[in-house]
């Protein structure tokens, strides 16, 4: 009678264990009702989750207008080193991890590539979570038979390889601009001027940052062609780029506290670094576009003058 007890009861527990995610609502629902543009690959990295530079609502914007057959995610997805000095967690940060589950329930295949704000993440290298597997890098074929070198990018940055207090401290310092970026912002929706972001303006006007820039994409593309691939994949910097070395493709999926950029393969094997802030815009103007047309459509016919 007890075991019968025990095991009706265990039996229900675990039933709402399995189907608990599957009837959750997400605190911003999904969209069904909008079409998903299909890539075969999709790229995203340096979402920062757990902090407020974080965008989360661009960024569940483009998870729910996009779908591909595989999906990396290429560092610094969680940031343990901001949540470790404050706790920090909306519910639009879960939504996206429900997405992120989600997708991979839906058959997509996942890899997460742990950055070093995710650092924490790196001892499951090789284990799997809901679908997910963990890796250190990846090697990507594409569709036309390029082979791609998959990484956060941590690796090639002298300031977090030699001055490690450096980045920490740099962190602090970006943080900082960031909660200003996200004011700046606040008020540009309040007069409904679109995105526009702080440290990219900064970033394009500082010549070291500049420098900086430079001579980190060219030691990636370096390292990838002693490893003869034909390119690389990485995030770390938040610079969203096409690049060429030598003959060797550099590729930087941006981020998602700044520029809100994902890197995307279509079928054919062309790749291409998407601005979801742009694409945004170019969305709100043909459907503002398409209400003037319907509206003048719909419009009565003007009465003739008498
Ligand atoms: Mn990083």
């Amino acid at each position: 009678m007890f075991g019968n007890y025990l095991d009706g009861n265990i039996g229900n527990t675990l039933d709402g264990v399995a189907t608990a995610y599957e009837r959750h609502i997400p605190a911003i629902p999904e969209r069904r009702d909008v079409g998903r543009r299909k890539y075969r690959t999709i790229w995203i990295s340096d979402i920062h989750l757990g902090t407020k530079g974080c965008n989360a609502d661009l960024l569940i914007d483009f998870l729910d207008r996009v779908d591909s057959e595989t999906m990396y995610l290429v560092g610094d997805i969680i940031d343990g080193w901001r949540l470790k000095k404050k706790f920090y967690w909306p519910s639009a940060h879960n939504d996206i991890v429900w997405r992120i589950l989600k997708r991979a329930k839906r058959g997509t295949r996942i890899i997460y590539i742990p950055g070093n704000h995710d650092e924490m993440f790196r001892q499951f290298t090789g284990l799997n979570f809901g679908g997910i597997e963990i890796r250190r890098a990846a090697f990507h074929d594409t569709a036309d038979g390029r082979r791609l070198m998959v990484l956060h990018g941590d690796e090639f940055d002298a300031v977090m390889l030699s001055h490690r207090w450096l980045a920490f401290f740099g962190d602090t310092l970006y943080h900082l601009m960031m909660g200003l970026n996200n004011g700046v912002n606040a008020v540009r929706r309040a007069f409904d001027l679109p995105y526009w972001s702080l440290s990219k303006m900064a970033k394009h006007k500082v010549k070291n940052a500049v420098e900086f820039i430079g001579k980190y994409e060219e030691t990636v593309a370096r390292a990838a062609s002693e490893r003869g691939v034909d390119g690389v994949v990485c995030g770390h910097i938040h610079t969203a780029e096409h690049r060429m070395f030598d003959g060797i493709e550099y590729w930087n999926d941006g981020d998602w506290v700044e520029g809100c950029n994902a890197l995307v393969e279509h079928f054919d094997g062309s790749m291409e670094i998407l601005n979801w802030p742009e694409e945004i815009a170019k969305r709100e103007a043909d459907e503002a576009a398409t209400c003037v047309n319907a509206a003048r459509v719909n419009a009565p016919p003007v009465p003739e003058a008498a």
